[in-house]
């Protein structure tokens, strides 16, 4: 394993630095302090050929153009709190509306775009980069300050972990997520219509208009949504199931069986024959098919579109602190808050 670092960009005045890991294998995972971003994520296809699979500039400034979270850390809460409302120990709080009549990924100017503090572990077998930072109380209509890290690995199993750990002093809501954009052809002219995706999940989350869940948990059989067998992501793209219509496409939690011993999700480009398997201690999977894409500097000499990546989401329901079915994402003073997920890149 080695790595190295460079100077990445400048926000006022202060050097944002990015880091790339590399293994044995040539497999690299390069990562920056804005946002405690993935960049971009190296892997071979079946005959060898390396091409970087994730969203990413190459310069900062684009990075800070762009509204998209790409492979930016969410939170404090991954996805949308309906009304940006909630109660925790009796007390009433209000986060900033950012999406709709909602708040969405911890509201504006949240993890995606602070620089984060970096560090780096090395260990024979692996290399880590630990991005720190402190969310003061009330950032954002928060409670408690937050000291949060984001962990990322690159191992010679040619594996890319994700560890988020946290404490807060007071009663608050934590459910971070990594916002990466796949497209696993290596070529951000294609669109990723042709990916299979299988997901372990039997229910999925349904929204309404403006993305907010409703709620309810809808099985999937018989529908789009059935993911337990690999299906191409262009049947969601063409389908008439009024939960894609409303989006074009997926923008939709899964909620995981977590079978032991079962991935929760596989991505694979037939194609170029490469896949990534996620496993994640959360109970869902956002997938997000990039449906909104057009105002973001372009990835190559054309314009960025909808459909070019897809969003795998590992976190908790989004809106769970509404629904008691979606899972707890209260953290309480003197919890440690620790979770992984990991892509396994083969
Ligand atoms: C998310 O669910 C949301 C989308 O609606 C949003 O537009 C995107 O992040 C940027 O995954």
């Amino acid at each position: 394993m080695k790595y190295w670092r460079e100077a990445f960009g400048e926000i006022n005045g202060q050097t944002v630095w990015q880091y790339w890991l590399e293994n044995r294998q040539g497999y690299q995972l390069a990562v920056t302090e804005y946002g405690a971003t993935i960049t971009h994520l190296v892997m071979p296809d079946q005959s060898g050929q390396m091409a970087n699979v994730v969203i990413g500039y190459d310069t900062l400034a684009d990075f800070v153009k762009q509204q998209a979270y790409f492979g930016a850390t969410v939170g404090r809460v991954a996805g949308r709190i309906g009304q940006g409302a909630f109660t925790l120990d009796g007390h009433d709080y209000q986060a900033p509306i950012n999406n709709g009549a909602n708040t969405n990924h911890g509201g504006p100017n949240s993890f995606e775009s602070q620089i984060w503090q970096s560090s780096v572990v090395e260990k024979d077998d692996a290399i880590s980069v630990v991005f720190m930072l402190t969310s003061p109380d009330g950032e954002n209509g928060f409670p408690g300050n937050l000291a949060v890290t984001t962990t990322y690995t690159l191992n010679e199993a040619n594996e890319w972990l994700i560890d988020y750990q946290a404490t807060t002093d007071k009663t608050t809501l934590f459910n971070p997520t990594c916002h990466v954009y796949l497209n696993l052809t290596g070529d951000f002219d294609q669109f990723v219509g042709q990916h299979t995706l299988q997901i372990d999940s039997d229910r999925f989350g349904a929204i309404q208009p403006d993305g907010l869940p409703t709620g309810e948990l809808v099985p999937v059989a018989g529908s789009v949504f059935d993911l337990r067998q690999p299906r191409a992501l262009q049947v969601a793209f063409d389908s008439e199931n009024t939960q894609t219509k409303l989006v074009g496409g997926f923008d939709h939690p899964f909620l995981l069986n977590q079978t032991p011993g079962k991935a929760d999700a596989i991505l694979r480009d037939p194609e170029s024959g490469r896949s990534i398997t996620i496993d994640t201690e959360g109970n869902a999977i956002v997938i997000y098919t990039a449906n909104g894409f057009g105002d973001e500097p372009n990835l190559t000499n054309q314009a960025i579109q909808p459909h070019q990546a897809v969003a795998i989401e590992a976190q908790m329901m989004p809106d769970a602190i509404h629904h008691t079915e979606f899972g707890n994402i209260v953290l309480h003073p003197g919890e440690q808050y620790q979770r992984r997920t990991r892509y396994k890149l083969n």
